[in-house]
């Protein structure tokens, strides 16, 4: 078994498989695609590797509806090749972590094929199947993350109704009933069995309903609620997550990270605390800038000091508590640079600045594929270049709004979840040399030149700066003042500019200049080296710094 809290020095890289790398030229990314990858990671510095789900499944959300969690999707290959993904990963020193979807399966699976034949049945019990009211309308007006009401129609059932706070290809799983927790207990276990180092945890947050299932005030013109409010009135989720934890992670000393939406600060402690339910949890206070409850109709621009500001409230919350996985961008949004840097001003200086600024706070940093190349968003130009569920809706829903063809585009392209998806661009041939046939979804157009190959032999590249990132992060020198230093902010009203100071053995200043004119800033005492710097040359002052436009530096001090 691994040491206790073996993941807290980790850097951990998001795969998402589809985009990754296609080896069969079927247009399609699959495991041994990212077998042959694995010195490339090897050689980014990453130590755990998470795969969105590469299960089973019809993949109405990309895989996260699942119809057997003991089979891999034939897309992706087979069990053997998973085996063998993780057994070298493990020799090259890297772990797998993979997607645990437990809110809900695929309405494919098994379990609700067998809740539609017999809804009063054993597996009736495995859903929330309830009758539709007197007046023929729904249990609840709750509106699903995607859109339209959380209950749709149990097939060969026009009485009865099933809820799914997702897709409707989603169904929602019962945990009030002890034989669903067992069944996913089991294959928890399963899994950990196989060698894997744990998972990462979907839309945990929802597992736990409302103990009477009622209306909420509507706040939309198609009379239903968003989705929180149901989170809200749910109390009692430790009960189920101490339960599984027990169950399953601890028995293995398992790494979990679990995607908890929503604000949690006040219960933090419960969730990453030394009995906390999981490792960690994502820090999406960033990411979170972003969204409005106005369903998604908008992304509002995110300044440097809305920036500075939810990364120090995070990182105070989380000082007091546990460890947390700091994120810029992952599989459900906009590349990192688009959301958080302003057009016009996304160059390699302002990727790099952002892309040290979080990586050296205190937690585990995970990179999304591609944001290691300063990957942007594709640019969408039509509906049908939209592959996601979300997407799709969201283009739909606006134009329900009134919003013009042209207005519908322009929001739901800024949020997409495709944005992200693109394939991953290995080198300057045809489709970035991620398959020799066209894609699922369309590649990025400055693949030519944004690529990894490309940015290997160039020593400037965004690529080659989040490998001195890792290299500094686990230099020994410097390696416990990173991992478990203090963090503080510094000049904290100086405005765009974020700046923090990790301490322990060593002291580390962290500066960014947020922004696209020089600043300066003065001293106490003359630095003793820069350890990280996004321009060639070193500032001349010890004292008096001056900094460029979107300047990052890391000294010692
Ligand atoms: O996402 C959970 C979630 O809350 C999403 O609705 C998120 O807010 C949205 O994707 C942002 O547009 C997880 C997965 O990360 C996502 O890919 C899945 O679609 C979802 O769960 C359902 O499994
Ligand atoms: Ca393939």
């Amino acid at each position: 078994m691994k040491a206790d809290k073996w993941w807290k020095d980790k850097v951990i890289y998001q795969i998402y498989p589809k985009s990754f790398k296609d080896s069969n030229g079927d247009g399609i990314g699959d495991l041994r695609g990212i077998i042959e990858k694995l010195d490339y990671l090897k050689d980014l510095g990453v130590d755990i590797l998470w795969l969105s789900p590469c299960f089973q499944s019809p993949f109405a959300d990309q895989g996260y509806d699942i119809s057997d969690y003991y089979a891999i999707a034939e897309q992706f290959g087979t069990m053997q090749d998973l085996q063998e993904l993780i057994d070298e990963s493990r020799q090259k020193g890297m772990d797998i972590i993979l997607d645990l979807v437990i809110n809900h399966c695929s309405d494919e699976h098994e379990w609700f094929q067998k809740a539609c034949q017999d809804p009063d049945g054993r597996y009736g019990k495995y859903f929330y199947i309830k009758d539709k009211r007197a007046d023929g309308r729904c249990p609840t007006n709750w509106r699903s993350y995607f859109g339209g009401s959380v209950w749709s129609e149990l097939p060969g059932h026009p009485d009865k109704l099933y809820l799914h706070v997702f897709h409707k290809k989603q169904p929602d799983l019962n945990w009030e009933n002890p034989e669903v927790r067992k069944e996913l207990y089991k294959m928890i276990c399963w899994w950990l069995d196989k060698g894997i180092a744990g998972f990462r945890i979907d839309a945990i947050r929802n597992i736990r309903k409302p103990k009477v299932f009622e209306d909420y005030a509507a706040d939309g013109e198609d009379g239903l609620c968003n989705i929180e409010r149901m989170i809200e009135h749910a109390h009692g989720i430790g009960e189920f997550l101490t339960e599984m934890r027990l169950k399953t992670f601890d028995r293995y000393n398992a790494f979990t990270v679990a995607e908890v939406s929503g604000d949690v600060t006040e219960d933090l402690t419960s969730y990453v605390g030394q009995e906390g339910y999981f490792s960690s949890i994502f820090d999406f206070r960033e990411i979170e800038l972003s969204y409005s409850e106005d369903i998604r109709l908008h992304c509002p621009k995110i300044t440097a000091e809305d920036y500075k500001e939810a990364c120090f409230t995070s990182q105070y919350a989380f000082s007091q508590c546990g460890t947390p996985v700091n994120v810029i961008e992952n599989h459900d949004g906009p590349r990192a640079v688009n959301r958080f840097i302003p057009r016009g001003e996304i160059c390699p200086e302002s990727k790099k600045m952002l892309g040290a600024l979080y990586y050296f706070m205190k937690g585990i940093p995970c990179i999304y594929q591609g944001q290691e190349l300063g990957m942007e968003n594709p640019g969408f130009h039509s509906p049908d270049e939209f592959q996601d569920v979300a997407s799709i809706y969201s283009y739909q829903y606006s134009l329900q709004q009134g919003l013009s063809p042209a207005e519908a585009m322009k929001v739901t392209e800024a949020m997409s979840r495709d944005n992200s998806r693109t394939p991953m661009p290995w080198d300057n041939r045809a489709f970035g040399g991620f398959s020799t046939v066209s894609p699922w979804i369309k590649t990025t157009d400055d693949y030519t030149e944004r690529n990894v190959a490309a940015e290997q032999r160039d020593e400037n590249s965004v690529l080659c700066f989040y490998k001195k990132m890792a290299a500094l992060r686990r230099d020994a020198r410097y390696k416990k003042t990173l991992v478990e230093g203090s963090f503080t902010p510094k000049w904290k009203t100086k405005k765009n500019l974020m700046a923090y100071v990790r301490k322990a053995d060593k002291e580390i200043l962290v500066v960014g200049n947020y922004k696209n004119e020089p600043d300066r800033i003065v001293m106490e005492a003359p630095y003793t080296t820069v350890l990280l710097n996004n321009y060639a040359e070193d500032p001349e002052d010890k004292i008096e710094i001056r900094l460029k436009p979107y300047q990052l530096l890391i000294m010692e001090i």
